[in-house]
């Protein structure tokens, strides 16, 4: 609880503070009225300069997006940095009302059905979003596409950066869940999703526990990534076979480690779990002091799929794991025991894996990684034949962090920051030689920040890219406990923004998600965002961002029947549905082809019916179909669910169905 009355010589300090602040801030601003502000509102100096910091005046924008995954709420969420303001909430593997997402628009349908392998099950209509990746050219986010991987089904989701809208959900065959990745390679070439909890690859599907290490396999997934869609190809994909450990975070090589693929693994054990009480799956899978860091080179792998070295497996080429053993594209190194994050530094030298269960992260080159791989320097091979390279030969450097490391970022002066779950902190350490650090600096601890509370990934702004910018980073907290009002028994979580520019570290603002459980967050420089539109063609389809087949133009509206189904070219615009009177008998499918032909930005409408669990928003110049069948006889009033404009409440209209 802040005190709101400071004791004077702390209102002084404050005053001196600010006043400072406020001096630099030049006419206009004048000192003195911004230290009685903060007196009055009982902010401390630092407080008062952290919401200059974090201040974005109205109208203005921020420096930075991040696009923030939303944990088992399916969806991806678009925050502005530094104000930490929620701009936008995307749809991507779960319904959402107010869009029309998965609650009536034709095309989000489509996106379910087609992203939920019907054999496995029912349209899917949730998921669970954990790491998000944006699309690099040359290693540097190009601002055209997001992915985003669902924890729970093993699939991808893809979202167009034109007009923010899910475009793509793939299911990703041979998999049932994933954590690795999503990452993208360079150039966006692939996006690489692996499995998390092996999988079955018998024929139906079904294998009994006792054959956990002759039927269940891993399973990493480099999916082929259409330049101008942004769509993946599975046609194109291919697949590499993996023991069945649990693989679990990955990254791509980038620079110095182009070409190459990088997934942590645990429960290399292979505990599955059951009645030994004495032995649960938590203990077993934690017994082996080492699990193995996979190391994979995609781009010799791309040459093997090429050349035939594979099978066809549900749809897409597998490299079944001995070809990925003699070809080549498959090795291990030592990694202590359930091991967390695996990042790879902005020059691609390093690989830094986050201990998890052990204070330090480990880091290893890729330089020694090729000269072991070259020089044979094995230590044996797994019980399917990986070989494992010697610790020794391919690790750099060990860093003690402190409890319980996780995820890395990095910076542009060759600093790396690794959240620390037990310890809720992050610690700044300093990367090597290969990342521009003088030989005694390298491989130390700098400082260490608290941060409330237990933090799983962090962020720094373009801190994948071959050219982070520094400046700042968020915290992503699993726990705010009482930094925030009480609202309910289960408080929001915590974003915490973080000053890179300061030293010692510092907190400058709080943001609490109330929308879902983030996972992780990339940032974006806001000015990379090239190709964003401002308004659709009118006409347009979002799916295909083509003029749609159904589209309808002023004095084009109509009513058709074929076969069983009655057609509706409707239009609507600022205050009029039209047609809006419709006449359908009960019992006939009504397909609802909607145009907002409005060009104005954000001049967009809705369209809602009682009774039928349909809601559409439509956006200027978007064609929408809405279908459902008029099961019921009656009178039924919809209306424009946007309050568009002086007339809204008036913009409505009648469905007839006639008994
Ligand atoms: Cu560490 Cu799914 Cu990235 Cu969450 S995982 S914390
Ligand atoms: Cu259109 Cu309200």
């Amino acid at each position: 609880m802040k005190n709101r009355w400071l004791p004077l010589t702390l209102t002084l300090a404050v005053g001196l503070v600010v006043g400072v602040a406020g001096a630099r801030l030049g006419t206009g601003a004048s000192g003195g009225s911004l230290a009685s502000l903060a007196s009055d509102r009982g902010l401390s100096g630092d407080e008062a300069e952290a919401a200059l910091a974090t201040y974005v005046a109205p109208g203005d924008y921020d420096e930075y997006l991040m696009f923030a995954s939303g944990g088992h709420s399916g969806q991806l969420h678009v925050i502005g940095v530094p104000s930490m303001q929620l701009l936008k909430t995307i749809p991507v593997f779960s319904p959402d009302s107010w869009s029309g997402y998965g609650v009536g628009a034709d095309f989000s349908d489509k996106l379910m059905s087609e992203g939920s392998n019907p054999a496995k099950n029912e349209p899917l209509t949730w998921g669970d979003t954990h790491h998000p990746a944006l699309s690099e050219t040359d290693g540097d986010y190009d601002g055209r596409f997001v992915y985003v991987n669902d924890r729970a089904n093993g699939r991808l989701g893809m979202v167009d950066l034109a007009d923010f809208k899910t475009k793509q959900i793939l299911d990703i065959p041979n998999i049932q869940t994933s954590h690795g990745g999503v990452f993208a390679t360079p150039n966006t070439e692939y996006v690489h999703v692996s499995s998390m909890t092996p999988a079955p690859q018998t024929k139906d599907g079904y294998a009994e526990l006792e054959r956990y290490k002759e039927d269940f396999r891993g399973v990493s997934t480099f999916v082929s990534i259409d330049q101008e869609t942004g769509k993946g190809d599975l046609d194109k994909s291919f697949q590499i076979e993996l023991p069945p450990y649990t693989q679990d975070l990955a990254d791509a090589g980038k620079l110095a480690s182009y070409g190459w693929a990088f997934i942590n693994s645990y429960n290399t054990e292979m505990a599955v779990g059951g009645t030994d009480k004495d032995n649960p799956l938590e203990k077993g899978a934690i017994a082996n002091d080492y699990d193995y860091l996979h190391i994979i080179n995609w781009e010799k792998a791309a040459e093997v799929v090429e050349a035939g070295g594979y099978e066809m497996r549900n749809g897409v080429r597998m490299i079944p794991l001995e070809t990925a053993i003699e070809e080549g594209l498959l090795y291990f190194a030592p990694e202590p025991r359930n091991p967390h994050g695996v990042d790879v530094s902005p020059d691609g030298n390093y690989i830094a894996v986050g201990g998890k269960l052990d204070p330090n992260a480990t880091v290893y080159s890729i330089e020694r990684i090729k000269k072991a791989i070259a020089e044979k320097n094995f230590d044996g091979t797994d019980e399917f034949g990986v070989p494992i390279l010697k610790l020794d030969a391919v690790m750099e450097a060990q860093v003690e962090l402190g409890a319980g490391p996780l995820h890395t970022q990095f910076d542009d002066e060759g600093n790396a920051y690794t959240s620390l779950f037990v310890d809720s902190a992050i610690a700044k350490w300093t990367l090597g030689p290969l990342s521009g650090v003088s030989e005694e600096d390298s491989f130390k601890l700098v400082e260490t920040i608290p941060v409330q509370y237990n933090i799983g990934h962090l962020v720094t702004a373009e801190g994948d890219t071959v050219s982070p910018d520094g400046n700042y980073m968020v915290a992503l907290n699993k726990w705010s406990v009482d930094r925030f009002p009480l609202v309910g028994t289960l408080n929001p979580q915590n974003f915490q923004l973080i000053d890179l520019n300061s030293d010692p570290l510092r907190i400058l603002k709080d943001m609490p998600i109330g929308f879902g459980e983030p996972h992780y967050v990339q940032m974006i420089a806001i000015d990379k965002l090239q190709k964003r539109i401002e308004v659709y063609e009118p006409g347009t389809d979002p799916l295909t961002m083509e003029p749609s087949d159904v589209a309808t133009k002023t004095g084009d509206e109509r009513v058709e029947r074929i076969g069983d189904t009655l057609h509706v070219y409707m239009t609507a615009m600022r205050s009029h549905f039209t047609p809006d009177i419709i006449r359908a008998r009960a019992g006939e499918n009504i397909a609802l082809h909607i145009t907002n032909i409005e060009t104005t930005r954000d001049a967009t409408h809705g369209f809602a019916i009682p009774g039928y669990n349909k809601q559409v928003s439509l956006d200027p110049g978007e064609v929408v179909t809405i279908e459902f069948k008029a099961k019921r006889s009656g009178s039924f009033a919809f209306y424009c669910t946007e309050f568009c404009s002086a007339l809204h409440l008036e913009m409505q209209g009648w469905l007839l169905v006639e008994p």
